[in-house]
């Protein structure tokens, strides 16, 4: 594959309510979609960074400036067949950078697959043709409002339920809703690091409520902090942040850390370290679920890929399109039967609608040379 120029194009979707997370508001998303030409196929891509380093250290305008100045350099360099495969040591060279990283190795992926006539749910090894869908649910104003959140998804056939917790909203709307989804619909929180230790004897209230899951309810640089609050609270933790690799993953394990994993391709810098996350897990005995980043259509059909692995057990914050966009670049994601079908067409199996990408696009720019 001969590549004649990439497309870093930046499109903003409003959300159809606002997603209020522990790091703050969204109202709506700011993607940036990297798409790659060659002469007789392209490819598409998604960096997931948001457009402030409030979830982790990377940025929109970051991404932008790494992928120009390094990384779109590192792959002209690239001698043999361009292959996402041979973006991993020139990319390694790069520190940190994941969500960049990601996007350009996944456009490359996508269109080297193309090529190949395979989807990327059977490069990776997918072994189901639908994932159940799961939504993550953000702080609400009031607890009346979280519940009528709910109570639209479960119309909506979702099969499970995350709550966004934080300080001073954590165990009253887990009781409301645990009251109202019943004991075995599975329910599972997740904090983005909003507590400390010291936190430790509110947090096991939690154990009373049957949760799946706490997802890091610590700062992500304390691994050892998880550790010890593993074995003071009942409640399974998981693991999101920190993980930005397969051997950051075995770290956690290996101290206690992390009892599941929230695989997130765009956190570990692309999908082919995301299979080796899932696969290093399921060697631990771990269970692992894929995350969610507010994908527009071009992120959210690989991950439906990725959802599709053996040791996914666990549902994802993998959520139909109109949980969070009323028009999506691509064609929308259904949830059917509280299910959502894996793309079969080669790559990523999807791609934009150049109508609606041109009415949502903000800034566009083509390296030509590289
Ligand atoms: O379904 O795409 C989705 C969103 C899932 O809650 C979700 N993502 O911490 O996992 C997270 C969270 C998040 C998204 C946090 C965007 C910050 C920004």
């Amino acid at each position: 594959m001969r590549l004649s120029g990439v497309e870093l194009r930046q499109v903003r979707l409003p959300l159809v309510r606002p997603f209020r997370t522990p790091l703050g508001p969204e109202y709506e998303r700011l993607a940036l979609l990297v798409r790659v030409v060659g002469s007789d196929v392209e490819g598409w891509g998604e960096c997931v960074a948001m457009p402030e380093p409030a979830y982790s250290s990377e940025y929109v305008d970051g991404s932008v400036e790494v992928l120009k100045r390094f990384l779109l350099p590192a792959m002209a360099g690239v001698v043999g067949e361009l292959t996402a495969t041979a973006l991993e040591a020139p990319f390694a060279a790069v520190k940190g950078h994941w969500m960049a990283k990601a996007a350009l190795q996944t456009a490359v992926l996508d269109a080297q697959l193309r090529l190949a006539g395979m989807s990327l749910a059977e490069y990776l090894g997918a072994v189901h043709s639908t994932v159940p869908a799961g939504v993550s649910v953000g702080i609400a104003d009031s607890i009346d409002d979280l519940l009528a959140e709910v109570g639209d998804y479960l119309d909506a056939g979702y099969r499970r339920i995350k709550l966004k917790i934080e300080p001073g909203w954590d165990i009253e709307p887990v009781r409301a809703v645990r009251e109202l989804i019943g004991d075995g619909f599975p329910l599972q929180v997740d904090a983005n690091g909003a507590y400390t230790l010291t936190d430790a004897a509110h947090l096991a209230r939690l154990d009373a409520f049957g949760l799946l899951l706490i997802e890091q309810p610590l700062p992500e640089d304390d691994l050892r902090g998880h550790a010890t609050l593993a074995r003071r609270i009942a409640t399974p933790i998981c693991l999101d942040e920190p993980i930005t690799s397969a051997r950051a993953a075995v770290d956690a394990i290996t101290l206690g850390a992390a009892a599941v994993v929230n695989i997130k391709p765009g956190r570990v810098g692309g999908y082919l370290e995301a299979r080796r996350v899932h696969d290093v897990c399921a060697a631990h005995g771990v269970p692992v679920w894929v995350g969610g980043m507010v994908e527009t259509g071009i992120g959210r059909a690989a991950n439906l890929a990725l959802a599709a692995l053996p040791n996914c057990t666990l549902v994802g914050d993998v959520s139909g399109s109109d949980r969070f966009f009323t028009r999506d670049v691509t064609s929308p994601f259904v949830v059917e039967n509280g299910a959502i079908a894996v793309p079969t067409e080669p790559g990523i199996g999807v791609e934009p609608d150049r109508d609606v990408l041109d009415t949502v696009t903000v800034v566009n720019e083509w390296i030509v040379r590289m």
